[in-house]
């Protein structure tokens, strides 16, 4: 469980297109989820986009720590990208996303007016790791469902232009992972959010490292969910605890460790534990 390394070749193919693309655009928008904000950047990005204008854009903000929130939109400020944090699943975002777009292309548009080219279009590419909200976004801003999203990577096959009726236009692409992970808490907090597929990996070791890091990090967060105590216990016990208390137990009293891990993960994911922030500045600095 510590190491996972995972790059399938449609990985491959994505960030290959992902470069192709890169010409055909102004700047490039890269989500990033604010539960994870450092292992859910893509350092293979960063390479790629070169000198090409950046937008930083924190997403998921309901489902993380507010004040955490505050800490890393300051963090990336002062790193001196451009930033947008948002929750693109309920909050309206396109204008604020199209000002954003316009003061990270700042310089592009000065030097347009310096030699009197008058334009005003912004093509933003949206990219990003799997499952970090990139369709939602861009659903949210063309005001219809016109990428598919799902809560699990990988939804997204190919690049998808979308016209927002403005001048403003959106370039949607696949999730992107690379291909070797340097810290190993980086593949299980990728695992954690769901940007890597559940099928590669073992749900019931998955749901037991994240019932690790919750205990060191906030017991309260377990207790309070789940009406257990955790003072004292182990990691393991706290699991079978919580599943005598949602009734994952089979025939003959045995804990049904699948169905918990299950229950566990989708919690965590769906943000019903809580706003929790696993990666936090000081971590990180
Ligand atoms: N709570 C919350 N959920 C979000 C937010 N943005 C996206 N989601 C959810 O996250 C899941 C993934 O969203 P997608 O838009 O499909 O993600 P994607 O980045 O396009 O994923 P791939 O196409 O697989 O690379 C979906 O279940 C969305 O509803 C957000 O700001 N807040
Ligand atoms: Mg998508």
């Amino acid at each position: 469980m510590d190491h996972i390394n995972w790059f399938p070749g449609h990985m491959k193919k994505a960030t290959d297109s992902i470069k192709k693309s890169l010409k055909l655009v102004d700047l490039v928008a890269e989500i990033v989820d604010l539960r994870i904000p450092v292992s859910s950047r893509n350092p293979v990005i960063d390479t790629i986009i070169g000198q090409k204008p950046h937008l930083m854009i924190l997403n998921k903000k309901d489902l993380a720590d507010p004040r955490e929130n505050d800490r890393w939109t300051d963090e990336f400020s002062k790193r001196g990208h451009e930033v947008l944090r948002v929750d693109s699943l309920h909050d309206n975002v396109t204008k604020e996303l199209e000002k954003a777009g316009r003061r990270a292309l700042k310089e592009k548009f000065k030097k347009d007016r310096e030699k009197n080219i008058e334009n005003d279009r912004i093509r933003m590419m949206i990219v990003g790791i799997p499952n970090v909200g990139k369709s939602t976004l861009i659903n949210r801003v063309a005001n219809k469902r016109i990428t598919r999203v799902g809560n699990k990577p990988g939804v997204t096959r190919q690049n998808q232009w979308i016209k927002t009726g403005g001048n403003f236009e959106l370039l949607d692409t696949p999730g992107i992972l690379w291909p070797k992970f340097e810290d190993p808490k980086t593949g299980l907090h990728l695992a954690f959010i769901g940007s890597i597929k559940d099928e590669i990996m073992d749900k019931q070791d998955l749901a037991f490292e994240l019932l690790k890091v919750l205990q060191k990090q906030d017991p309260k967060i377990l207790e309070e969910r789940y009406g257990i105590t955790t003072k004292d216990k182990t990691t393991l016990q706290i699991m079978e605890d919580i599943a005598v208390k949602r009734g994952a137990i089979m025939r003959g009293q045995e804990i049904d460790y699948e169905r918990i891990a299950t229950l566990i993960l989708d919690e965590f994911r769906k943000g019903v534990m809580g706003r929790i922030t696993l990666e936090k500045v000081e971590d990180y600095v």
